[in-house]
């Protein structure tokens, strides 16, 4: 700490302010989010973590009051004097400084108003992201990505899963080639892992149940408001398992954060206006064929075993406006390593949890016999020989298994009422953005 900061220390948050600490003598820290002169009086407002304190001024206390008119928007003070109880500000009370202290100045002009009176485009507020980030409505995503992300793990540790750290370093493809990013890698070339999914699969081998929360990289060509270069997945992978009982966990999870959050972050889903409502169980399931049919039905035109476009998806959305489940894909649209259905292995044991027109998981029952997968990576026109290390877990005495990959930025998104993934990231990557 600085000289200037260690002679006197910050000794409460502004939420811990009230008319109970009348006549209390605190230290607050934090930043000025405004400065008003009312005749006789000055008044700061004061920010930090947890909200607003009012910092009163009158002509009496003429040090301080002169020193105010040093200060502008953001400069970072501390403030040491009593609290006084007062009706009308913000929690009842508010400060009458002895002292004043610039820590650090700011800038002014600022490049955007913190305050949000101003409206700047997504790009500037990017460009931008610490200032962005000083007002409460963006905050509030953060702290419910906070929760979520605690929340997730908090349940999957209650369920007796262990949680994992895979390589985000590989050599080579796990849901086949186009999207990965090639790094240089000493002599050799590399990959950015864009999926923990062979080595969670094999860890369940190991420790049964298993999950990772950890970012994975996707070249991403598209520029969508649902798309990013790194996005951060919760990966699971159940031993002993089929995708009927993931279904069942992950439909459990979900509804366990949508309630957690409408529980316990109402104060953020106040300033985002966001009326956040959870979802019934069980969420409905229909298969991929349901959906084709519900599609051609709108006159959406699309085949059998087709993907599913982004114009099919906005219209159901329109149809279908909360979760639910799309089960039974094609086999040849979904990755190598997914379980072709016994009676029927055109279509596979495969899903997508959706929520209106948003994908936000996929996974499916695995294929656990070595002889299987090897046929279905060539099927998929992919070199075995590239798989070796993963296959030869197969002879390891490999058991069934099942899992799942949840985009966690999108269910940010979803939680939050954001249009746009870029705002539930703090520094995004896509297409076009590496910095800051
Ligand atoms: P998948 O590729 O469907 O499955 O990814 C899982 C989930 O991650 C999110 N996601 C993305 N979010 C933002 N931008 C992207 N570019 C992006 N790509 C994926 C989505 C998606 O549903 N290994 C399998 C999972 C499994 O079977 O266990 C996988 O990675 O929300």
């Amino acid at each position: 700490m600085p000289d200037d900061a260690r002679d006197i220390r910050k000794t409460h948050f502004t939420s811990d302010i009230g008319p109970e600490l009348d006549g209390k003598e605190v230290v607050l820290a934090g930043w000025v989010e405004n400065i008003r002169k009312l005749g006789g009086i000055k008044f700061i407002i004061l920010r930090d973590k947890e909200g607003l304190s009012q910092i009163t001024i009158p002509k009496s206390s003429s040090r301080v009051f002169e020193e105010v008119d040093n200060l502008g928007k953001e400069f970072v003070i501390l403030v040491r004097g009593k609290v006084r109880k007062m009706d009308k500000a913000p929690q009842g009370a508010e400060i009458i400084p002895e002292e004043i202290k610039t820590l650090n100045p700011a800038i002014s002009p600022l490049p955007l108003d913190p305050t949000g009176k101003v409206e700047a485009n997504l790009d500037t507020q990017l460009d931008n992201r610490v200032l962005d980030l000083r007002r409460p409505e963006k905050t509030a995503i953060f702290i419910i990505r906070h929760e979520t992300t605690n929340v997730i793990r908090e349940f999957l540790i209650r369920k007796r899963f262990i949680e994992i750290n895979t390589p985000k370093i590989i050599a080579s493809a796990s849901e086949g080639g186009a999207d990965l990013f090639p790094i240089s890698y000493y002599e050799k070339e590399a990959f950015l892992s864009q999926s923990a999914q062979l080595y969670k699969e094999q860890m369940a081998s190991v420790f049964e149940k298993v999950f990772e929360i950890a970012p994975c990289y996707r070249a991403e060509l598209s520029r969508t408001v649902r798309h990013l270069s790194e996005v951060y997945a919760v990966d699971v992978e159940l031993a002993f398992a089929d995708y009927e009982d993931v279904i069942s966990l992950l439909e459990d999870l979900i509804y366990n954060v949508f309630k957690h959050i409408k529980k316990n972050c109402s104060k953020e889903l106040t300033a985002l206006k966001k009326q956040l409502s959870v979802p019934k169980k069980p969420f409905p399931r229909y298969t991929y064929t349901e959906i084709v049919e519900k599609l051609q039905s709108e006159g959406i035109e699309m085949n059998w075993g087709e993907d599913i476009s982004t114009q099919a998806y906005r219209k159901l959305g329109e149809l279908l406006t909360g979760a639910y489940f799309i089960l039974d894909w094609p086999t040849a649209g979904k990755p190598f390593y997914i379980l072709p259905r016994k009676d029927d292995p055109k279509v596979c044991e495969s899903f997508d949890f959706m929520y209106s027109w948003l994908e936000l998981a996929s996974g499916g029952t695995r294929v656990y016999k070595k002889g299987m997968l090897i046929d279905r990576l060539k099927e998929q026109k992919l070199n075995p020989i590239s798989f070796d290390f993963h296959l030869k877990t197969y002879d390891w005495g490999m058991p069934p298994h099942a899992g799942w990959g949840l985009g966690l930025d999108r269910l940010v998104m979803i939680l939050t009422g954001s249009e746009n993934i870029r705002e539930c990231v703090l520094y995004p990557r896509d297409r076009d953005r590496l910095t800051p």
